[in-house]
């Protein structure tokens, strides 16, 4: 424990979503008695040097995977350095990627340290926080900054207000504040993001205004997460933002506050918004503190007669119901409406959705307060409503219970199995007994079940269909049960049945393409046209050309490339750096993108429209004697574009999540009309949460659960289910536990079960199709060699449970994105597979199995518990908004973690069976970095495409903005808009109509 209060600002680094690391060490800085504003994925150099200035933290610490580090750090390092904060201390880390060389050259230009691999498995988690907390355990507020009114000084006064000093400041008078409080979970950060954001838009940033929020202490060890600021978006221009933690028990506001309060009235600030935890029911602590104060509550507040509890009931200024989309919150909106007649009939009561991009009842509520707090009118035109209304519904409400009516279905299914199975035992017990004893068994008879008449011909299909061995065996392709009991037979074909054949608990076709490897393996690096080589390189000799695409980070985030140093050193590293129409021609270059033996997929999520329409028109043009219309109905492929599981996993969103799913709908839509019938319009993955540190059952529950949200939204979008279902894929990891053996198996029963019995789909939406990457977490920068061993197990896996596609991770996979000669070996291990393996020469390997068929039974109905859960919290998009799939992949990466570092789960090579010859890992001999020359020729390139098409654009921009904003179809025009507009310059126009991604803790 530290003997000061030490603070610290945590993050990663710009445009890189890899935050399973720094969530992890947050939770431990604040396990140790820290207080930690942590700032999310995605963090620019400024983001993190102007939280510095406003929280006054004495450590940062910053994770950084994606490359660029270099340029990152001694960006920060200069920055703070140059802005005063030389003293606060930068901690890093960034698994093996950040390689030793670069570690010195960091350290050397003031970096204060970058853990490695190394150094945690040596310190342990622990030890490197340790080290942290009592390098930083200094008293900030001893050292005075001369008092100038600025962002520094205010910083500084407000810390040495916290530690208890009495500050002699100039008073100043007329200054409103308006305090904000309300119920955990109700919303309130991003209620006060959205009043900010109409604040600076109404007074066009005249107003300066300071907000100071407000998180308690932990009892148990005193640290606190200060996790206001990760919601914000709306910082920047002349707003002051300070998190400030209670640090005393139980208290709603810190002994601080009107201290911290004078201070920014004394700074010159014009407005104090002060926001608090709402802690219990009955408190109303922020109300001595502020000129106006707002409750904040959601629809779920239980009986009426709760509403009696509730102080600020009595003493608010103003009453929000935010989450207004919620069911029931009409008769929420009468219940409170109510109580506050009984005493206070003036207090006006808003219904808001603050998650909304530009929810009206948030406006309303924004005109109400700045009127009430005496400030000037602004610009935004006034609204006629209390109460957010022209709701968007991506589920209807009478549909909110999805996920607990497809866990009954598929336990309905088993049930009916059972008593089919029970019947046919019955039926055969009969017949044997009227045979062997003549007893007269017709009255009691059942009728024979259909599917066991099927039977003989199913499996007749089959007979003759085998591979010799060497030795001259005829190896069936797939292995026909040999049961004699009725009851058993049924049941296998109700549960398993033959590959290709409902449930396709076995797989979805009958049987292996022959000629045709199910590689799929990602590339992406530097320039387009380098990866353009390496894609010819991997095509090379295959008999079908199967491309993945893996984008950098720029490119993820939808942005362009530019010379700032957080940006620069990110162009062209871990993928391929794309930004116009022209980019992607060089990509597939060489690629007949309508061959039929040709399909590509794209790694892209928050930018997926856009990066589709870049891809669509690549295809088109390299056919100019064809309709493009024909092109569209040919091209094969998959863009990733999940949007669920972005907020849970992979970080890369960047819209709000409601335009993303329009957006995701608008494709789809796009795609019905068009015919795109051979393309996947999302690829619906678990890999990203699993990597995160989601268990096996977490990962296919969330999935699954995502995977019906898209069916129920496409629904509710009135597309029909035949239209749309064949277009969805899927996405898994397999790493190491046990769970990974079945769990094509445990997706496909259940997607198969619930789409024939409760939305009456036909066999081809029945199918799940997916996708498997080995897992790249449990692959280790100690004893690279060893991780070949790890990856060909996980691809055994996948292939026995028929896997459609696969990728095989390169031992090298902790440091660096593959180079020629690791990728070499890795697509090698799945060759070797299936054109070696003896096994492999039979494709269902796992039925028959009793150890396979209770784990499929036991992974089934965790999977099943876990869509109840999901269901009880209002369904995927109602857990979201409380984090709960974040929380619940952050807590298993946490057991694992501990685990790989505590030695309790034995990793060979890393905590057992070590080398004893070795003390550092041995690094690969070549590492990818993008070079100097191609970020260069990537800037020129984008400039000179802008430059091509700058008298287009504007109209384009126009067209796209007005397309979003009357609810057409932005798919339909970004089809145009990709020929004279640039990827970022798309995704500036679009968040002015769509509103940008809140990140979530
Ligand atoms: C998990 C993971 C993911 C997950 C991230 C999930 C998440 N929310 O974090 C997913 C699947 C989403 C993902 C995606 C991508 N990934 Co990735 N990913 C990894 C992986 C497998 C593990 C990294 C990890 O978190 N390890 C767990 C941590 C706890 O352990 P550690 O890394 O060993 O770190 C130790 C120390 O360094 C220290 N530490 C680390 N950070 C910090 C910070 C502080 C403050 C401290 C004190 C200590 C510390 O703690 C550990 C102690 O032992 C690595 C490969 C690997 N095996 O390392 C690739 C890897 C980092 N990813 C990579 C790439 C390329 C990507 C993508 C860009 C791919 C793409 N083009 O689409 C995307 C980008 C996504 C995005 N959002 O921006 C590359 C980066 C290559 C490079 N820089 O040259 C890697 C190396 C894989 C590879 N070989 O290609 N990835």
């Amino acid at each position: 424990m530290p003997s000061n209060p030490v603070r610290f600002v945590t993050a990663a680094s710009l445009f890189d979503g890899h935050d399973a690391s720094i969530n992890i060490m947050r939770r431990l800085l604040m396990a140790q008695g820290c207080e930690v504003v942590h700032l999310g994925h995605n963090r620019s150099v400024d983001d993190v040097v102007t939280a510095v200035i406003q929280e006054d933290p004495q450590g940062v610490a910053i994770s950084s995977y994606q490359g660029g580090h270099v340029e990152y750090f001694e960006y920060l390092v200069d920055r703070l350095r140059d802005e005063g904060y030389g003293h606060v201390k930068v901690y890093g880390g960034g698994g093996g990627v950040i390689v030793r060389a670069e570690i010195e050259r960091l350290h050397a230009h003031g970096v204060t340290r970058i853990f490695s691999p190394d150094d945690g498995q040596r310190m342990g988690l622990e030890g490197m926080i340790t080290s942290m907390v009592e390098a930083c355990d200094v008293d900030l507020s001893r050292d005075e900054v001369a008092w100038d009114g600025s962002e520094r000084a205010l910083a500084r006064a407000i810390t040495r207000i916290e530690a208890g000093e009495q500050l002699d400041l100039p008073a100043r008078e007329g200054v409103p504040v308006l305090g904000i409080t309300g119920t955990g979970g109700a919303g309130k950060s991003s209620l006060t993001d959205e009043l900010l954001n109409r604040l600076r838009r109404d007074l066009e940033d005249k107003l300066r205004v300071a907000v100071i929020a407000i998180d308690p202490t932990r009892r148990k060890g005193g640290g606190a997460l200060l996790g206001d600021r990760i919601r914000m978006n709306a910082l920047g221009g002349p707003v002051f933002f300070r998190s400030l933690a209670t640090r005393s028990p139980g208290a709603e506001v810190p002994e601080a506050l009107p201290g911290a309060i004078a201070a920014c009235k004394a700074a010159g600030y014009d407005l104090v918004i002060v926001e608090t935890p709402g802690i219990g029911q009955g408190d109303a602590g922020i109300v001595p503190f502020s000129d106006v104060s707002l409750y904040v509550m959601t629809p779920e507040f239980g009986a009426a007669s709760q509403l009696e509890k509730i102080d600020m009931l009595d003493f608010a200024d103003a009453v929000a119901i935010n989450k207004f989309d919620r069911r029931a919150a009409d008769d929420a909106y009468r219940s409170v409406r109510r109580q506050l007649n009984r005493e206070r009939k003036e207090v006006p009561l808003f219904g808001t959705i603050a998650s909304r991009f530009n929810d009206d009842g948030v406006t309303a509520l924004y005109q109400f307060l700045r009127t009430k707090l005496g400030l000037p009118d602004g610009t935004i035109a006034p609204v006629d409503t209390q109460i957010s209304t022209g709701a968007t519904v991506i589920v209807p409400s009478s549909r909110e219970r999805y996920l607990a009516e497809i866990a009954e279905g598929v336990r309905g299914y088993h049930a009916t199995t059972d008593e089919r199975v029970k019947q046919a035992r019955v039926r055969q017990a009969l017949l044997t007994a009227k045979d062997v004893a003549g007893v007269d068994v017709d009255a009691h008879l059942p009728e024979q079940d259909p599917l066991l008449d099927e039977w003989p011909a199913a499996a007749a299909e089959l007979a003759g269909k085998t591979r010799t061995s060497l030795s001259g065996l005829e190896i069936p392709r797939v292995a026909v049960p040999r049961l004699e009991d009725d009851g058993e037979l049924l049941r296998f074909i109700r549960k398993e049945n033959l590959p290709g054949r409902f449930p396709f608990t076995a797989g979805v076709f009958p049987l292996k393409r022959e000629g045709e490897d199910p590689a799929r393996m990602f590339a992406g690096e530097g320039s387009p046209a380098r990866t353009n080589r390496r894609f010819h390189l991997l095509a090379e000799g295959q008999p079908a050309t199967r491309l993945s695409t893996a984008f950098d980070s720029v490119t993820l985030y939808g942005f362009d490339p530019d010379e700032r140093p957080d940006i620069y050193g990110k162009v062209g590293n871990s993928g391929v750096s794309i930004a116009t129409l022209d980019d992607m021609k060089v990509l597939f270059d060489g690629f007949d993108l309508i061959d039929p033996k040709t399909s590509v997929s794209m790694t892209i999520n928050g930018p997926a429209p856009s990066i589709l329409a870049m891809y669509l028109n690549t295809a088109i043009d390299q056919h100019p004697e064809l309709d493009p219309a024909e092109v569209l109905k040919q091209v094969r492929g998959t863009v990733q574009a999940d949007i669920l599981k972005e907020d849970q996993g992979q970080n890369t969103c960047i819209f709000s999540t409601e335009f993303s799913l329009r957006c995701m709908a608008d494709v789809q839509q796009y795609f019905v009309e068009h015919a795109v019938r051979n393309f996947y319009s999302v690829s619906i993955s678990g890999y990203h949460m699993a990597e995160a540190g989601a268990n096996p059952i977490s990962q296919l529950a969330f999935t699954l659960a995502n995977g019906f949200t898209y069916v129920e939204a496409y629904l509710a979008r009135g597309m029909d289910i035949d239209d749309f279902a064949p277009n969805l894929s899927f996405f898994f990891s397999n790493g190491m536990d046990p769970e990974y053996t079945v769990m094509g198996r445990v997706a496909r029963r259940i997607w198969a079960v619930a789409m024939k019995e409760r939305y009456g789909a036909n066999e081809r939406s029945q199918k799940l199709k997916y996708h498997i990457q080995t897992s790249g977490r449990s692959l280790h920068a100690q004893e690279m060699d060893f991780n070949d061993i790890r990856t060909t197990l996980q691809a055994l896996c996948a292939i026995y449970d028929n896997a459609n596609s696969l990728h095989t991770n390169a031992y090298d996979e902790a440091v660096t994105t593959p180079t020629a000669e690791s990728v070499r070996r890795a697509l090698a291990i799945q060759l070797i597979i299936n054109r070696e393996w003896g096994l492999a020469k039979n494709e269902n390997p796992l039925q028959g199995s009793y150890v396979v068929d209770e784990l499929t039974d036991l992974v089934e109905e965790a999977v099943l518990k876990e869509l109840e859960a999901i269901s009880s919290r209002g369904g995927v998009l109602g857990a979201m908004e409380t984090g709960y799939q974040r929380g619940r992949i952050q807590d298993e990466s946490m057991l694992y973690e501990h685990g790989k570092h505590d030695g309790s789960i034995p990793i060979v090579g890393v905590n057992t069976f070590r080398n004893p010859d070795a003390h550092e890992s041995v690094e690969p001999k070549e590492v990818f970095r993008s070079t100097d020359e191609e970020k260069q020729d990537q800037l020129q390139r984008l400039r000179s495409f802008q430059a091509a098409h700058a008298s287009e654009r504007p109209a384009m921009i126009a067209r796209l903005q007005q397309t979003a904003l009357d609810g057409g179809n932005v798919f339909a025009v970004l089809m145009d808009a990709v020929r004279c507009c640039s990827l970022g310059q798309i995704t500036d126009a679009l968040f002015e109509v769509g509103g940008r991604y809140r990140r979530n803790v």
